[in-house]
């Protein structure tokens, strides 16, 4: 590189030198032309050493090894994440019935109010549940099968229940004893016309009622002991006691009495006073 510098530095003053003789641009053209005879001059020294070049390019990819030995047995992983959560699992039975829980704290206070009036009305609802709840308690206990009931009749202190289910007369009485009453007892008109439309309303033709002479023959008394007062409904002609064995009264359609045998099977009346329901 240095010598040829040199060489074109050389020649480019020849060029100039011989411009400057000949003054004029016809004589340039031969004189360029004497150039061609120049010789080049001595090889220069050598160059300094040069700077190291950047990288190659990496080479191709070689062909891939031979197949290694097994490795080693690897180290035991650590504990895997949590699973999903399974399926919701069937009800369980019904446990037991817990204890009663201790009672609860005290209400609110009441607003105060002009409550007299209030008061009057949840004293006769306080009554009236009194009332129903000894009704029930009655009907609860008094009721034979319900096929037997025929609704109940009442007066202002007594309660008459028509029992559909045929016995004799100690039978029938033991019936209305045992539910806190007796056979019917009619002891005035009143009382009397109730029963015998009570039993016509039922379609029967007769019923036992709560009068006998068992006792002692040809007095009747109530089968509450009660003696027989001045109020009767004896029919025609009776009592009679038929075949010497009539003991025992029903009551037929009309209202009438008539003395029959209490060995007799039929429907009869039981009554209750109020004041014991
Ligand atoms: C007759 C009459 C009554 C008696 C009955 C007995 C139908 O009436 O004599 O007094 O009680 O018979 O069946
Ligand atoms: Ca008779």
């Amino acid at each position: 590189m240095k010598r040829d510098l040199v060489f074109l530095g050389t020649l480019i003053s020849l060029v100039f030198l011989s411009l400057l003789r000949s003054g004029s641009p016809q004589h340039l053209a031969e004189e360029a032309c004497s150039v061609q005879i120049l010789v080049p001059g001595l090889k220069g020294d050598a160059g300094e050493k040069g700077e190291k070049g950047s990288p190659g390019r990496p080479g191709r990819v070689g062909p891939s090894g031979e197949k290694g030995d097994m490795g080693d047995r690897g180290q035991k992983g650590s504990v895997g994440r949590h699973g999903k959560i399974g399926p919701i699992g069937s009800k369980g039975e019904k446990g037991e019935m817990g204890d009663v829980g201790p009672p609860g704290p005290n209400g609110e206070p009441g607003i105060p109010c002009e409550c007299s009036q209030l008061r009057k009305a949840i004293g006769e609802m306080d009554n009236q549940v009194a009332q129903l709840t000894a009704e029930l308690k009655f009907i609860k206990n008094a009721l034979p099968s319900p096929a037997a009931v025929a609704g109940v009749r009442e007066t202002d202190n007594k309660i008459y229940l028509l029992v559909k289910e045929e016995k004799r007369y100690i039978d029938a009485q033991l019936y209305c004893h045992g539910r806190g009453g007796n056979l019917g007892m009619p002891k005035d008109e009143a009382a009397n016309g109730l029963l015998a439309s009570y039993i016509n309303q039922a379609g029967l033709t007769r019923v036992f009622i709560g009068i006998n002479d068992l006792e002692r023959e040809g007095t009747f008394v109530y089968s509450d002991r009660s003696p027989m007062q001045t109020f009767n409904k004896w029919r025609n002609g009776e009592p009679n006691n038929a075949y010497d064995e009539e003991d025992c009264v029903e009551m037929v359609a009309s209202g009438g009495w008539n003395d029959v045998a209490c060995h007799i099977t039929m429907y009869f009346i039981c009554e209750f006073d109020k004041e014991n329901v």
